[in-house]
């Protein structure tokens, strides 16, 4: 039996891939590229939270989106380390970021305005990663999937610290449920579009599929999030911003409206309204934190 077919057969049988296993190099390069934008994405997501965190409207509000930002740092952690073992490193990965030539979740780059947009990430945003990460739970590359069972667990919190502020803001006075309403109008279409382009028009997906990495398609992740999601809105008597929106009693599903994919590609091309801000901020950062890897580094080499 050759490489490939031993290789093809334990994606058959649902036997994971580890890092020293024979691969395509087609099948580690689509990892490298999935799972270091997946971490970009941890990382950079950090930052339309971080900008609330001076002014969250109580200490306990407070102390929980400061837990949510850090889980989420380490979830770029756990996926950085999982990339790595694919022969490339962190540090390449993070190069690619800077420089533009990896991409990250178009969601990131739409600006947090008002605190209801803390309840709309993490009720819309990180509602849709769950159901996308409890999905790659079951890919083919074991240290992806162990990452995606440990994310999941956290992730689950997130999507409720975000829907608890949705509703108190829903639930409390019209200027605050106006906020709320505002949130997920501005949240919800670029939360929908966080799956990624239609299944037709997802070039990616037919070796994603064929080699076990994804295992439901961009199309049917979305369908399932906008099904549970809308019934969270009527909840809270929230208005899902989609004349189109309805349900099919024959497909047992939503029907919903067109996504605007010029504008999807223009974020994800890098002209979304904070494309250049997120990029120039992490930038900053990592610049900033240079002596802390140094020390670290140092710190390593001596106890080694
Ligand atoms: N944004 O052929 P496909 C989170 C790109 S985690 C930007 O369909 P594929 C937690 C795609 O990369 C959120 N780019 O590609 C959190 C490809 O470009 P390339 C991140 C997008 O890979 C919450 C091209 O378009 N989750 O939010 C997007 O089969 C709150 C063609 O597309 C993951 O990354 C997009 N929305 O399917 C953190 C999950 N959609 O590389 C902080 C893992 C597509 O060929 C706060 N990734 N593109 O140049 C995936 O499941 C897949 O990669 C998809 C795209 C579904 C994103």
């Amino acid at each position: 039996m050759s490489d490939l077919d031993k290789f093809l057969e334990k994606i058959k049988n649902n036997v994971k891939i580890e890092p020293k296993d024979w691969m395509p190099d087609g099948y580690r390069k689509h990892l490298q590229r999935q799972m270091s934008q997946h971490a970009h994405s941890e990382i950079i997501g950090m930052q339309p939270e971080g900008n609330w965190i001076t002014r969250a409207p109580s200490l306990r509000a407070k102390v929980i989106l400061l837990a949510k930002i850090q889980d989420e740092a380490g979830h770029g952690q756990y996926l950085y380390s999982a990339a790595e073992t694919l022969g490339k490193s962190r540090d390449e990965y993070i190069h690619e970021l800077q420089t533009r030539k990896a991409k990250y979740s178009s969601i990131f780059n739409y600006p947090t305005l008002t605190w209801a947009d803390m309840g709309a990430v993490g009720w819309l945003v990180d509602g849709a990663a769950i159901v996308n990460q409890v999905s790659l739970q079951k890919t083919s590359y074991g240290p992806y999937s162990r990452a995606m069972v440990r994310i999941c667990k956290e992730e689950s919190f997130h999507q409720r610290q975000g829907y608890e502020i949705m509703s108190q803001m829903a639930f409390g006075t019209a200027e605050q449920k106006e906020m709320a309403q505002d949130a997920l109008n501005r949240f919800w279409w670029p939360s929908i579009m966080m799956f990624g382009p239609h299944d037709a028009d997802s070039a990616r997906s037919g070796d994603a599929m064929k080699w076990g990495i994804k295992v439901e398609s961009n199309d049917e992740l979305r369908q399932r999030f906008i099904d549970k999601t809308v019934q969270q809105a009527e909840i809270i008597g929230l208005t899902i911003p989609d004349p189109d929106l309805k349900w099919n009693e024959e497909k047992g599903s939503y029907d919903f409206g067109k996504m605007d994919w010029d504008e999807f590609w223009q974020v994800v091309k890098g002209n979304g309204p904070c494309n250049d801000q997120r990029i120039n901020h992490h930038i900053k950062a990592h610049e900033e934190g240079t002596w802390v890897r140094e020390a670290a580094i140092a710190y390593a080499k001596k106890n080694n």
